[in-house]
């Protein structure tokens, strides 16, 4: 494995024992070998030191030939810059030995790098498993798994009859049902007729405008699932509602925290190559996270568009700083390497990002993984649930929440508090639930999108406003954007809240939000 990330510098140390000045391992990691400048760092330090100082990596690198002029001047580039790294293939021979017992588990600013103590998992990555063909059949599949899995959650507060054996009972008995919303309407009386489907038809449930239930009847979205209880009809053709269930969270839902003190950054919409990308802002937050304030940052998330991609809207391409979508992950990348290499990093894509528009999205492929390798982040597909140590997250990039907003009443959805969108996701228990709108949804044989598990910590990003809150006691992040205002935004009004990164405690939940714009 070559040696010319931060990351592995900085755990070559580690494991050989030393500690780091950060400007050290930038002076390596800019070097014309940084695997031979390693080495030979390792070799002339003193005896008795434990941290590596960049005046001892700047003594060696005088001390050795210089290969040619311009191997200097990437030298102070990256001494002033710490997004400037070299990109140099190493030595894998002075590639540190993992068996090296390590006392030192510090990094350049004290942040713990003992990987022993740390823990990441991803469940229910998606990336290569799709079977979608796109035929008929399969949408009939990912809707009759979404059925079973939600209505599996409904089970135990109703008595579900089939929409089939209901048709057959008689007027006047009273009746549970579990229904995907096939259809919302109103009468002319002002009344809702929702349709329910299952697995075996539809039936027809009538919600009386006075009735208290009614204002649930604003949150639907079609193909969500709910369970209604109430009485039929004296000619038993439809469904007298009385209460209404959501899959939905409970409310004494206890959520998971860490052993220790660690945080996690949770960003999203990086949207580096367009001309609105606030490098100053991303640069100020790389600096930043260099320092002792966020030395328990241990992780940082980043909920897809990382670049602005290639005709995602109409005329997008006015507003491109790099043109070419491989241009901007490279940029994206380099953008990547000043972030501290100690830190874990897990991305998932978003709309403007290079892989297929229908969701789940699967994680980039592999010439887009190598283009990204800089800092061995973890790439997964949208959404997926990601665990640091315990705590549950489930990364989702966002695109439905646009729908939630348009579909809802603005006191339970608004760009304004976009948490608010997330917690009617966390109702429903699933991340996208209407289909054949805004957002597409790409036939699988099982439905991704359903939230199955609990998450500890929803993290969405995509509608560029910052906003946080609990739901039952899950904490629910939308994460801001890099991005200024856009022309389009300008026109319809939003506001972006651009250069923010939030902060979440682990051991608490507990949120803090810095700005760098
Ligand atoms: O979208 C950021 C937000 O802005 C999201 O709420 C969609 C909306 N948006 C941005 N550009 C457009 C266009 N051209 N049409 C419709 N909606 C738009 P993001 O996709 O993350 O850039
Ligand atoms: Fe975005
Ligand atoms: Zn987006």
């Amino acid at each position: 494995m070559p040696l010319e990330t931060p990351a592995r510098i900085v755990r070559a140390l580690v494991s050989r024992g030393y500690n780091a000045e950060r400007e050290a391992v930038t002076l390596i990691a800019g070097s014309d070998d940084p695997g031979n400048t390693l080495a030979r760092v390792v070799e002339t330090v003193p005896d008795d030191a434990l941290r590596i100082t960049a005046d001892h990596v700047r003594e060696v690198l005088a001390s050795a030939p210089a290969a040619d002029p311009s191997g200097t001047a990437s030298q102070s580039a990256a001494a002033s810059d710490p997004s400037v790294s070299g990109a140099v293939s190493g030595d894998s021979t002075t590639h540190a030995g993992q068996n090296t017992p390590s006392e030192a588990k510090g990094s350049p600013t004290g942040r713990n790098t003992d990987q022993s103590v740390r823990s990441l998992d991803i469940a229910n990555d998606m990336t290569g498993q799709s079977t979608g063909t796109g035929e008929y059949d399969d949408f009939v599949k990912v809707f009759r798994d979404r059925y079973a899995k939600l209505s599996k959650m409904l089970r135990g507060r109703v008595n579900h009859r089939p929409t089939k054996a209901l048709s057959n009972m008689s007027g006047g008995e009273d009746a549970e049902l579990i229904g995907l919303v096939d259809d919302v309407r109103s009468t002319k009386s002002g009344h809702w007729i929702i349709d329910l489907e299952d697995t075996t038809g539809t039936f027809p449930c009538l919600v009386m405008k006075d009735k208290g239930i009614a204002s649930y009847v604003d949150d639907l979205l079609l193909d969500e699932c709910i369970a209604v209880e109430g009485t039929l009809s004296g000619d038993g053709g439809i469904l007298f509602v009385d209460s209404m269930h959501f899959p939905d969270v409970p409310r004494s839902y206890r959520p998971n925290t860490a052993d220790r003190h660690v945080q996690a950054a949770l960003i999203s919409d990086v949207h580096v190559g367009s001309q609105e990308f606030m490098a100053d802002a991303w640069n100020r937050f790389a600096e930043w996270l260099h320092t002792e304030e966020a030395e328990h940052i241990e992780y940082l998330l980043i909920a897809g568009d990382m670049v602005e991609g290639v005709g995602i809207y109409p005329n997008q391409d006015e507003e491109l700083d790099v043109i070419d979508i491989y241009d901007q992950y490279e940029v994206f990348s380099e953008h990547l390497k000043s972030v501290p290499g100690d830190i874990d990093i897990v991305m998932i894509p978003g709309n403007h990002d290079a892989v297929r528009l229908a969701e789940p999205q699967p994680g980039f492929d592999d010439e887009l993984r190598d283009i990204m390798s800089v800092h061995d982040a973890q790439i997964t597909s949208n959404p997926s649930m990601v665990t640091l140590e315990g705590v549950k997250i489930l990364m989702y990039h966002g695109v439905s929440l646009d729908e939630v907003i348009a579909e809802l009443p603005s006191e339970k959805a608004s760009y304004d508090e976009p948490h608010k969108a997330m917690y009617q996701l966390l109702k429903k228990r699933h991340v996208a639930p209407q289909f054949g709108g805004h957002t597409r949804l790409a036939p699988e044989e099982l439905d991704y999108l359903v939230m199955e598990d609990v998450p500890d910590i929803f993290h969405t990003g995509h509608v560029h406003k910052l906003g946080w809150g609990k739901y039952h006691n899950v904490l629910a992040v939308n994460s801001g954007c890099w991005q200024a205002q856009t022309d389009f935004q300008k026109s319809v009004n939003i506001d972006p809240d651009s250069g923010y990164a939030p902060i979440v405690d682990l051991d608490t939940l507990n949120m803090t939000v810095r700005k760098f714009s």
